[in-house]
């Protein structure tokens, strides 16, 4: 099936299909850019209307709040090796008092939010064109202080591909970097119940993370993390869905490493630049072109619990990242309210 076929099926009222985007007069074919305005650092986020937000509430049922965030000392050591471990010092100016400092905070080395600035395309560059000489500390272009300002409240849907997989028989392989396709997401919205609505801040349970948080030889050198797969069709579900922020238990949304991807960009086929382990990524479609925040290390299981007992996977969500000026991400601080 092609990204066009996949996407012409897909609920998308009248907002531009993922296949739309390819067909823009005076615009780079497949982005967003300019979709929400030439100077937009939201992208999707601009899903979330008060409209939506008010909508959200009526996912509250008992006023359960699961919060869903790992602590920032939960990988020792990082699971990331360039990551680092924080170093929290605690310090007293006289004998009654108490003040804290961090150092060596790695914003995105446990549950987290990435940001507009965290990935550009090779060929094509950052969201919205930005400059790249404005990513950097400091200087707002992109920065995770305007996800901030505005904060992340709606409707929450789990999505528990990873039970889902467990119920059919067919688990998915949690020591591999095993490429969860489209079909199992809404294979698995059909067997929770669960319809996804626009502006939805999906949260992709795979059980990744409770098998990591499980596995004594998780710093080897060698993670892998089964993800959605790196294809365009997950860039439309994403898009031709109007989610407004994917979130996920795992490392990277996307299966991780990327291996034998259709995504390397042109600038590494031609040698212009040479591979890494970027090679290959969702990310480079999902951050630059589309304006699609991303969610990694969510801690999801007890809300997994929480939803499959009371059969509805529907939560009000909020999450306030650091308001960091020319942040790149932040941690998440996500929270569910049943
Ligand atoms: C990886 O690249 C593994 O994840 P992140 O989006 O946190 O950089």
């Amino acid at each position: 099936m092609t990204t066009h076929q996949a996407s012409r099926r897909s609920p998308a009222g009248e907002f531009p299909r993922y296949y739309q985007l390819f067909d823009r007069p005076d615009r780079l074919r497949g982005t967003a850019w300019g979709l929400w305005g030439p100077a937009d650092q939201l992208g999707t986020l601009n899903h979330l209307t008060p409209a939506r937000v008010l909508e959200a509430r009526e996912s509250i049922l008992t006023g359960e709040v699961i919060p869903l965030n790992l602590p920032l000392t939960e990988f020792e050591p990082p699971i990331i090796a360039h990551r680092g471990s924080i170093q929290h010092t605690v310090f007293g100016l006289n004998d009654f008092h108490r003040d804290d400092r961090i150092d060596n905070l790695f914003l995105q080395a446990s549950t987290q939010i990435d940001g507009l600035r965290h990935f550009g395309h090779p060929d094509h560059g950052f969201y919205n064109d930005a400059d790249p000489n404005g990513l950097v500390a400091g200087k707002p272009g992109l920065g995770i202080q305007a996800v901030a300002e505005r904060g992340i409240a709606g409707r929450g849907l789990l999505i528990d591909v990873g039970a889902y997989r467990d119920a059919v028989g067919r688990p998915i392989d949690q020591a591999t970097n095993e490429q969860i396709p489209v079909a199992d997401l809404d294979s698995t919205l059909e067997w929770q119940g669960s319809t996804i609505r626009p502006g939805d801040i999906i949260m992709i349970r795979t059980g990744w993370l409770k098998h990591i948080r499980a596995d004594a030889n998780r710093s080897d050198g060698a993670l892998r993390s089964p993800g959605l797969s790196q294809t365009e069709e997950s860039a439309a579900w994403l898009w031709d869905h109007q989610v407004a922020v994917a979130a996920s238990d795992n490392i990277a949304l996307e299966a991780w490493p990327a291996t034998d991807s259709k995504l390397t960009v042109q600038a590494e086929l031609s040698g212009a630049m040479p591979a890494s382990s970027h090679t290959g990524m969702l990310h480079r479609i999902l951050i630059p072109l589309l304006g699609l925040s991303i969610g990694e290390l969510w801690a999801l299981d007890e809300l997994a619990a929480a939803c499959a007992a009371r059969r509805r996977y529907d939560v009000f969500l909020t999450a306030q990242p650091l308001n960091l000026l020319g942040g790149v991400g932040s941690p998440a601080n996500a929270m569910a309210i049943l």
